[in-house]
Formats: C-alpha cells, structure tokens, sequence
C-alpha cells in the first residue's frame, strides 16, 4: 500500500491540476461527509449552520484542504510532516480515526466529479493510496 515513486510523482501532478480549486472540493467533500454520515456532525455541534455549504462548513473545508495541500508536499515522509496534526485531532479533538476514512473517501469522490478528465484510473489510484497514507498518519498518535 505504499506509494511508489511514480505514485507520488501522479499524486503531484494530478494536485497541480486541482489545487486552485481545492477550497471548492473542501467546501463540497465536507458538505457530503455531513451529509451522507451524520454521526460525523458531533465534533462540529458548536458551528451555528452544518449545512452544505454553509460559512463554517466552507471555512472548515478550506482548513483541511490546507492540511491535505501541506501533506502533499511532505508526501516522502507523512508521518513525521503530520504528527502535531495527529496529536491535535488524537489528543485535543478527540476525533475517532474511522472519520478519517470517511473524510478522505469524501475528497476522493468530489475530486472525481469535478475533475473527470484528470481524474485517470492511474491518478484515482495513486491519490486513493496517498489519502489513504494521509489518513494512517493522522491516526499514528492514537496508538
Ligand atoms: Ni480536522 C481542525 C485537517 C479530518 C475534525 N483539521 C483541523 C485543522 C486542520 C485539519 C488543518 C486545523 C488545525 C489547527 O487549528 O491547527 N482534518 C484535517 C485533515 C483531515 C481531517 C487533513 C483528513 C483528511 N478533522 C477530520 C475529521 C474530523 C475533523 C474526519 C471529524 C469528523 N478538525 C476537526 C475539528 C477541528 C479540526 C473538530 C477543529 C475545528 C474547529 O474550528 O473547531
């Protein structure tokens, strides 16, 4: 399951394509993850409007995306480049790591609605396995 050279190399390149978008698919891989998992609305019951699209959720959506923006370029070593992120969700949030799952298939399918021409057999696998990377190091603390 680890990525290899070229995999990383399709992760950069497919990035390179969509990050000017990247709040967009934050905003909507956000919306839909609140939508189609409602039990993931508990650690964001102090936001005033959870709906889709909404400012908190927009505003949220762009957070992460810059956390999947800065995991990209530390793609060679995830879990060093997100362990105080893995700390603050393990230790501070108390964010159960199955959510992490959650969120990542999100990602995943908004990239391929709004990006179906990039979004090749080659980049769905090499990003599935780079989120799914991205996913395990947010969870390397809890242990
Ligand atoms: Ni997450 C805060 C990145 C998954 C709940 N999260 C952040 C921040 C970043 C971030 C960046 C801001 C950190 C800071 O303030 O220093 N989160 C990510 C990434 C993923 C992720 C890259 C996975 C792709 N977070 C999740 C999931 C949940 C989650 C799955 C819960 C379902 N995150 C939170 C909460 C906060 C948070 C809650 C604090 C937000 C707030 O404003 O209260």
């Amino acid at each position: 399951m680890s990525l290899s050279p070229k995999d990383k190399a399709t992760v950069k390149t497919l990035w390179s394509k969509v990050s000017s978008k990247a709040d967009d698919i934050g905003a909507d891989a956000l919306s839909r993850m609140l939508v189609v998992y409602p039990q993931t609305k508990t650690y964001f019951s102090h936001w005033k409007d959870l709906s889709p699209g909404s400012g908190p959720v927009k505003k949220h959506g762009q957070t992460v995306m810059t956390g999947v923006a800065d995991a990209v370029s530390k793609i060679d070593d995830l879990s060093a480049g997100l362990l105080s992120l893995s700390e603050l969700h393990a230790f501070t949030l108390r964010v159960d790591p199955a959510n992490f799952k959650i969120l990542i298939h999100n990602i995943l399918v908004v990239m391929a609605i709004m990006f179906p021409n990039e979004f090749t057999p080659e980049a769905h696998v090499a990003m599935d396995k780079f989120l799914a990377a991205l996913a395990r190091a947010l969870a390397e603390k809890y242990r």
